[in-house]
């Protein structure tokens, strides 16, 4: 898995707060809201421990402020533990959290410890930058969607467009995975040189590790990308030219969205 690095998280809040209001221009619904309708669930005043993990390659420059920003810029009570790792779980539960947030260099948690739900960050994280393209009012008549990188992030994605009743067209630079989503999932190869499948998009989602993977062929003008994949996936170029609106940030929205799953 690539990991963050401190400089991806270098903007973050602004990058939180922009995408915020991005968001709510484009689907009526704050992220907050958004989510609450997705998971049809709310905050109750829980307290959020989040426990710095040493394991791997060890603690990320600002990604446990990170999370604590995203917890407190939604209302919640937060505090990031003194100890790390085990000790940081035993002082977490003693000060009376309710949630715990960690992550090692293989999966992010949420943890809720009264009613047992658990969310990883892939899952929530595909699904909840998915629920933007879906809910995203201008484009509410166009069911076609590119989905670019199947990976942990996008399969997921592929999931929540299926269930929001969207035309899913999917690419991957590994062909086998593309074959094995489509054998899997009811979508359709991305391919440009089919007439009668799309070659342009208004909806594209895209989660690789990559830059430079979305084209100007799949754009049309106005395209809106939801993009959890860091580096962004299209060109500053590319952006301007074509007008394309972009909803990318490292960290705090897919945070919201493990948040939102493990609430009551
Ligand atoms: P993954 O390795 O499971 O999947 C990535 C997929 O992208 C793979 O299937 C790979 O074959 C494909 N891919 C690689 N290069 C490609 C290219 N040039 N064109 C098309 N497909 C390509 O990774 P993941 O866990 O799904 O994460 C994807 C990205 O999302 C990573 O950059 C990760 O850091 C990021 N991420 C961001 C957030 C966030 O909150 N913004 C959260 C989780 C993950
Ligand atoms: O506690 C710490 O500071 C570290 N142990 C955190 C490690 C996180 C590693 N994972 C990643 O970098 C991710 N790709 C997942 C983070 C989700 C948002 N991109
Ligand atoms: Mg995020």
């Amino acid at each position: 898995m690539a990991l963050l690095t401190p400089e991806d998280l270098a903007n973050m809040t602004n990058a939180l707060v922009e995408n915020d209001r991005l968001i709510t221009e484009l689907t009526n619904y704050s992220l907050d809201g958004l989510c609450r309708k997705i998971y049809g669930t709310a905050p109750n005043n829980e307290k959020v421990a989040i426990i710095p993990i040493t394991a791997g390659n060890g603690i990320i420059g600002s990604f446990s402020e990170s999370l604590l920003f995203t917890v407190q810029h939604f209302g919640m009570d937060g505090f990031i533990t003194e100890n790390t790792d085990v000790a940081g779980y035993y002082e977490a539960v003693m000060k009376g959290a309710d949630i715990i947030l960690m992550a090692d260099d293989l999966a992010y948690i949420a943890h809720n410890l009264k009613n047992s739900k658990i969310a990883h960050n892939q899952i929530c994280t595909g699904r909840i930058y998915a629920e933007i393209l879906c809910n995203a009012k201008d484009y509410a008549d166009d069911k076609d969607v590119l989905v670019i990188g199947l990976g942990k992030v996008g399969t997921p994605a592929v999931e929540t467009f299926l269930k929001e009743k969207q035309n899913v067209y999917v690419f991957d630079v590994d062909s086998n995975r593309v074959d094995e989503v489509v054998s899997e999932y009811p979508v359709s190869k991305y391919d440009p040189t089919d007439s009668k499948t799309p070659n342009s998009f208004f909806k594209i989602f895209e989660a690789t590790p990559c830059a430079d993977t979305i084209s100007k062929d799949v754009l049309k003008q106005n395209s809106l990308v939801s993009t959890p994949g860091i580096p962004c996936g299209i060109s500053d170029e590319l952006i301007e030219k074509y007008s394309i609106r972009v909803v990318l940030e490292p960290l705090g929205i897919g945070t919201l969205s493990m948040l939102y799953a493990v609430f009551d």
